[in-house]
């Protein structure tokens, strides 16, 4: 009861001692609508006193560089926006909280403006700068408009140009047609807004790998993205499936779809099929995706498949909720890129790329990893590497469920 007026939502956790996950009421922050308390009965005296809960400065921090870079992307300025990731990315990566901007000397990716917002945060409590994006009215409908599956940012701006503003201005607006994935995005928006726990990404591991040991024996499914990085809460989960079978890796993603579907627990699904071509390796050019076939779903996950139950909100009866699953199902041979390119975090991807190109002279994609310095017989080295990866990763799964 005490909380009910500051927390939508409550998830214990069962270890010892126990702590709890709240989610925090319009904060209006980022990374804060969700906090870890360790100390109950202290969180709890707070609320009841209306004591205010001190919150990390850093993460005020971190969270004011996400909304300039945010605003950045959403003006197309490619340069200040990937500053303030990275600044982002350094913050977060930190183990001790920053209380002077001295204490920030000499750590990478910190420029001019990242640390003149990083001052006024730690002088005032807040950033001038980010309030007045926060509250800018062409921000937050971007924001609202690309937080719908099948949205970016060039169609949210499109429709902010044409004067709506909202959901409904949206939906009652004859002339726009949307797409499968957006009618599916606003559909099951509210499901898909909030989190998947950590329990919930389990819970589909377990169906996913169901479906593949169905269809072929040795086949298997890696649990990779945030989840993989030992997150408690995801936007979507991502796995990779594949086949020691060469060759059959493209269909065995068109079998777990069909099996899901038999199911009925596939509610959205756009399969793309694999564009992969060896022999156009190594590839110069920066591309976002990589080729293998893939399928970006929407699943229904049902309450009695996952312990504890579901991250859903309370008054929530159906006993079920929607949840965005991607899985990607490269051949085999390449399953060691496909799981570090899909491990991510994205900054760390990017960044790894980097370094491969201009300290190591290297190529590195989801595909592979290719050595300039060496003539092109080294390409087949990747393929003695990865079967040793596949190896190890196989037995791990195996392990992780004994
Ligand atoms: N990835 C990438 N480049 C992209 C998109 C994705 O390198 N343009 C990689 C990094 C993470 C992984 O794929 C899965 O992507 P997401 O699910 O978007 O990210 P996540 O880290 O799993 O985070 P979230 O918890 O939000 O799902
Ligand atoms: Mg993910």
């Amino acid at each position: 009861d005490v909380l009910s007026d500051v927390v939508t939502h409550v998830v214990s956790e069962d270890q010892q001692p126990p702590s709890l996950w709240v989610w925090l009421k319009g904060c209006g922050l980022k990374n804060l609508p969700m906090m870890h308390v360790l100390d109950i009965s202290w969180f709890t005296a707070c609320m009841r006193e209306g004591r205010p809960v001190a919150v990390e400065t850093r993460h005020l921090i971190q969270d004011a560089f996400e909304v300039l870079a945010e605003f950045y992307e959403f003006n197309e300025v490619e340069g200040p926006c990937l500053a303030f990731r990275r600044a982002a990315s350094v913050l977060k990566s930190l183990a001790w909280s920053v209380r002077r901007l001295g204490a920030t000397e000499g750590l990478p990716c910190l420029g001019e403006r990242s640390k003149s917002v990083m001052e006024e945060i730690l002088q005032s409590g807040r950033s001038f700068e980010v309030e007045k994006i926060l509250s800018d009215e062409r921000y937050q409908t971007l924001k609202l408009f690309t937080s719908v599956f099948g949205v970016g940012p060039k169609t949210a701006e499109k429709w902010y140009r044409r004067g709506l503003r909202s959901f409904s201005d949206i939906l009652a607006e004859p002339s726009i047609h949307l797409n499968r994935m957006q009618q599916s995005g606003f559909r099951h928006y509210g499901d898909i807004s909030r989190a998947v726990s950590r329990a919930e990404a389990r819970a589909l591991g377990n169906i996913i790998d169901e479906a593949v040991r169905a269809i072929t024996a040795d086949g298997a499914a890696a649990l990779t993205g945030g989840f993989r990085r030992g997150k408690e809460f995801g936007h979507d989960v991502d796995f990779i499936v594949t086949t020691p079978e060469v060759g059959r890796e493209d269909r065995l993603l068109t079998d777990i779809i069909e099996s899901l579907k038999q199911q009925g627990i596939l509610l959205y699904c756009d399969y793309q099929a694999s564009t992969f071509d060896q022999s156009k390796l190594p590839s110069h050019k920066f591309e976002a995706m990589d080729h293998f076939a893939k399928c970006f779903l929407i699943l229904r996950l049902d309450c009695s498949r996952v312990d504890g139950g579901l991250n859903s909100v309370e008054g929530d009866s159906r006993g079920w909720r929607a949840v965005r699953v991607d899985l990607v199902s490269p051949p085999v041979d390449r399953y060691a890129f496909t799981l570090l390119g899909w491990t991510g975090s994205r900054q760390f991807e990017r960044d790894l790329r980097r370094f491969a190109r201009s300290e190591r002279r290297m190529l590195l994609d989801n595909h592979a990893l290719y050595d300039k310095t060496k003539d092109s017989d080294d390409s087949a080295r990747p393929v003695r590497l990865i079967s040793n990866a596949w190896g190890r990763e196989a037995r791990r799964s195996e392990r992780d469920k004994g």
